[in-house]
Formats: C-alpha cells, sequence, structure tokens
C-alpha cells in the first residue's frame, strides 16, 4: 500500500491516516509529494483523482478523502472504530464534523507543525468553534471515562483530532485544562512525534500559509527539535 502525502509541515488532510496507520502498525510505504507554492492540482491529479492528498494506493483500488481512506483500511482492522455500538456511533459523528466542519478553525490557525504562535485575534466564529471542540471532548471524556475520545484507547476519532490538538498547543488557543491536556497527550504519541520531527527537517516554507497563519497571531519561534 502507498499512502500519498503531502508536506509533513502543513498538510493536515495527510496527517490523520499516516498517524492512524502507525498508530495501529499497518504497514504502508509513504509517497512524500511537496507542495510547490503555486497550483498543486495537475500533479497532485496524476496519482489522486480529486488532485489532493492524501490518496491511498492498494494494488488497483485508489481511495482519496481521508474519511474514505480510514473507512477502507477499517474494513481490514475493524479496530479503528470502537467496537461497541454507541461508542462508535460518536466516533464516527465526530470524526464526520471534523472532515465538514471548523472552517474557521482552519482558516484561521492553519497547521504548521514546526512553528509556534500566539494566537492575537479569536472572532465570535472562531470562539464558537472552540466552545464546539470543547463540547466534542468534554462529552467523550464524560460518556467514555477517557484518556481518549472513546475511552480508553486510542482511535480513529482520536486521529482526526490530532491536526486540531496540533492547532490548539501550537497556537496556545485557550481551552480549559483538561482539553489542552488531551492535545498535549495526542502531540506525545510516538506516530505524532515522529511526523512533527520529520516536520521540523523539511525545507520547504510554503508562503500562502505562512501569511494565513500571521493574520490573526503573532509568530513566536521555529521548533529546532520536538518539544
Ligand atoms: N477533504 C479532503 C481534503 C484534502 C485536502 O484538501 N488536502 C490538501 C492538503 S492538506 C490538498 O491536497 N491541497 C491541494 C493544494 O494545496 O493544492 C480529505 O479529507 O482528504
Amino acid at each position: 500500500m502507498q499512502l500519498y502525502i503531502g508536506n509533513k509541515n502543513y498538510s493536515s488532510w495527510s496527517l490523520r491516516p499516516w498517524v492512524l496507520m502507525r498508530s495501529f502498525g499497518l504497514e504502508f510505504e509513504e509517497v512524500l509529494v511537496p507542495f510547490d507554492g503555486s497550483d498543486n492540482y495537475e500533479r497532485f491529479k496524476s496519482f489522486s483523482p480529486n488532485g489532493r492528498v492524501p490518496c491511498l494506493i492498494d494494488g488497483e483500488v485508489v481511495i482519496w478523502e481521508s474519511l474514505a481512506i480510514i473507512d477502507y483500511l477499517a474494513e481490514g482492522c475493524p479496530e479503528l472504530w470502537p467496537s461497541e455500538r454507541l461508542r462508535r456511533a460518536y466516533a464516527k459523528s465526530i470524526v464526520a464534523e471534523m472532515h465538514a466542519g471548523f472552517q474557521v478553525l482552519r482558516a484561521d490557525c492553519p497547521l504548521i507543525c514546526k512553528s509556534k504562535f500566539q494566537i492575537r485575534i479569536i472572532s465570535s466564529d472562531l470562539r464558537r468553534e472552540l466552545d464546539r471542540l470543547e463540547e466534542i471532548f468534554e462529552q467523550g471524556f464524560n460518556k467514555f471515562g477517557g484518556p481518549y475520545l472513546l475511552g480508553s484507547t486510542f482511535c480513529a476519532a482520536d486521529a482526526f483530532y490530532v491536526p486540531v490538538a496540533l492547532r490548539v498547543l501550537g497556537y496556545q488557543l485557550p481551552l480549559s485544562a483538561k482539553s489542552v491536556g488531551y492535545c498535549e497527550q495526542l502531540r506525545g504519541l510516538p506516530a505524532v512525534k515522529e511526523w512533527v520531527q520529520d516536520a521540523i527537517k523539511e525545507p520547504w516554507r510554503d508562503a500562502e500559509e505562512e501569511t494565513a497563519a500571521r493574520k490573526c497571531s503573532d509568530w513566536q519561534r521555529d521548533l529546532d527539535v520536538i518539544n
């Protein structure tokens, strides 16, 4: 199986299946195709039908869209989702919500794994999304007991919230201590550390993402090693 991904420093969508596959020991070959600062569509289109990453190729099977990739992987590895119906329903709902929503958080706090920012402007729309995020975390912990969103084990839903956890920590977003603790726990996972460490080593910078990151936040520093 080959997993096509973008730059680890920026590609939040690639991060989700990559971290999940690594964490569950699913073997794959990583094919990193860097963003080149302009329109990547034609280059990405040569391997991915929608011209985007991630894209998983398993023999003759091509799967794009992170959610579809996770569902495909779960056919061979059902443990990616909780086995119990109630938990699985919650997991799939919050994954679908993350896949379709949180647009303001994405736009105002683009993922830049290697940089640390301090958020300066929190619009009412961003506040609403942060409140919703907090609610998702709290309900998960209260219903299923933590320390992960669906209980005692890491699953696809947690993998889907890794990029947002890196944003919470990277931009120092104001969430409760418990939510920040969960984000730190995700950042401490071996697969996430490996991803961030690789991101730190990448030579590429994307001017558009860097500018977007400074719209509502002050840049503080770049990381040399994962902390
Ligand atoms: N909904 C898609 C989103 C994929 C996506 O937008 N990927 C970004 C990279 S994180 C991309 O390929 N962008 C193309 C570009 O920047 O030209 C998914 O869940 O996989």
